[in-house]
C-alpha cells in the first residue's frame, strides 16, 4: 500500500515534470527563469468594450454619440500605454456629405522596427437598409457587430499589451467612416463610398514610409455562430498571412470558427491598404446562407448585443493574441 502510494506520487511527479518541461519549451529552464505566461485572452473583457461603444447610441459620423466615442478610443489606448496619433480629416461621402472623421491610432512599443497593424472601423452606418421593415431603412445601424466587435477584440489585445508587451510593436488603428457606402452600388464606384478613413490614411499615413510586416482587419467578428472563411482579395494580396492566423487558429483550438474554404470578394479597409503597399488581410465573417451574405442583422437596426456572443470574440481574440506572441 505505501509502495503504491510512493509509486504513484513519482508517477504524478514525472507527469507534472514532462507537461510543464513541454510547456517551458522555448527557453531552458534554470533557476532564475521566469516561466512564460500565457496571454489570456478576456472575453467577457471584450464583450464590455463592445457594450461600451453601443450605449453611446449609433457612432454615425457627425453625430454626439460619434464624438463621444471617439473620445472614449482615445483615452482607453493611452489608459493602455499607447502613442496615440488622431487624424481629423473632414471627408466627401460620396452622397457629398461632409463628414468629421477621426482615424485613431495606438503605437505600441513604437521603437520596435518590427510592426504589425490591426485594424477595425469604429463608425457605425447611418441606413439601415437591408432591414425587412422598409420604415427602417433610414434609421441608423447600432453597429454591434458591424464595427463594435472588432474594435473591442483590439481594445482586449491593447489591455493586455499594457500588461506584457510581445515581441514585435504593435499599432491598433480604429479607422473612421467605412460604413457610409452606397448600397445600390451600380453607378457609385466602390472607392468614393466605402472605406473613407482607411483611403485617408493610406494617402496621409501617420508616419512617413510606414512599413508593417503586415496587417489584419477584423470586421464583424462577434456574432453568434460566425464563422470565417478565407476572404478572397486577402488570399490574392497576402496568402501567407490568412494561411499562418489560420494554422494559429486551429493550433488554438478555434479550428471551428476558421475553416478551410474559400470567402467571397469582400471591398473592405484591407482592399486598401493592399494597394498601398501592405500586405492585408480581412477576418469578417461571411454567412452564404443569409440573403446579404454577411450575418442575419447585417445593416438592420437588430445589429445589437442580443446576437454578440463571447465565444466569438474569445476564437478571434485568443487566436491574434497567439499569434502576436509567438513572435
Ligand atoms: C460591401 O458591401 C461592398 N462591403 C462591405 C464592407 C462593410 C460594410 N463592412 C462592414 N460594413
Ligand atoms: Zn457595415
Amino acid at each position: 500500500m505505501i509502495k503504491n502510494t510512493i509509486l504513484l506520487a513519482v508517477i504524478t511527479i514525472m507527469m507534472l515534470g514532462s507537461c510543464s518541461s513541454a510547456k517551458e519549451s522555448k527557453e531552458a529552464p534554470t533557476n532564475n527563469t521566469i516561466v512564460e505566461k500565457r496571454m489570456d485572452f478576456n472575453a467577457d473583457s471584450a464583450y464590455a468594450f463592445v457594450k461600451a461603444q453601443c450605449d453611446f447610441g449609433a457612432r454615425v459620423p457627425n453625430t454626439d454619440a460619434h464624438r463621444r466615442c471617439g473620445d472614449y478610443l482615445i483615452t482607453k489606448l493611452q489608459d493602455y500605454g499607447a502613442n496615440v496619433i488622431v487624424q481629423s480629416p473632414v471627408l466627401t461621402a460620396y452622397d457629398g456629405t461632409k463628414l468629421n472623421a477621426r482615424n485613431i491610432i495606438g503605437e505600441f512599443a513604437p521603437e520596435q522596427n518590427r510592426r504589425i497593424l490591426l485594424l477595425a472601423h469604429w463608425d457605425s452606418r447611418p441606413w439601415a437598409d437591408c432591414d425587412p421593415d422598409p420604415k427602417n431603412h433610414h434609421k441608423a445601424v447600432l453597429g454591434a457587430n458591424d464595427g463594435a466587435s472588432g474594435v473591442g477584440v483590439l481594445l482586449e489585445i491593447a489591455r493586455l499589451m499594457h500588461e506584457k508587451h510581445p515581441n514585435v510593436g504593435i499599432d491598433i488603428m480604429f479607422v473612421d467612416a467605412e460604413d457610409w457606402g452606397d448600397s445600390e452600388g451600380a453607378s457609385t464606384n466602390p472607392d468614393n463610398s466605402w472605406a473613407l478613413g482607411t483611403q485617408y490614411w493610406t494617402a496621409n499615413p501617420h508616419r512617413l514610409g510606414y512599413r508593417p510586416m503586415f496587417a489584419i482587419l477584423l470586421d464583424m467578428v462577434g456574432a453568434r455562430g460566425s464563422v470565417f472563411s478565407r476572404e478572397y482579395f486577402s488570399m490574392q494580396y497576402a496568402p501567407a498571412v490568412v494561411n499562418e492566423l489560420w494554422k494559429e487558429a486551429a493550433r488554438s483550438g478555434y479550428g471551428s470558427f476558421f475553416v478551410n474554404s474559400n470567402g467571397g470578394a469582400i471591398t473592405d479597409d484591407h482592399v486598401f491598404v493592399n494597394r498601398a503597399g501592405i500586405p492585408a488581410i480581412d477576418i469578417i465573417a461571411m454567412d452564404p446562407t443569409s440573403d446579404t451574405g454577411f450575418f442575419p442583422q447585417w445593416h438592420t437596426i437588430d445589429d445589437t448585443m442580443e446576437h454578440i456572443d463571447p465565444a466569438t470574440l474569445k476564437a478571434v481574440g485568443q487566436t491574434i493574441t497567439n499569434f502576436i506572441y509567438s513572435y
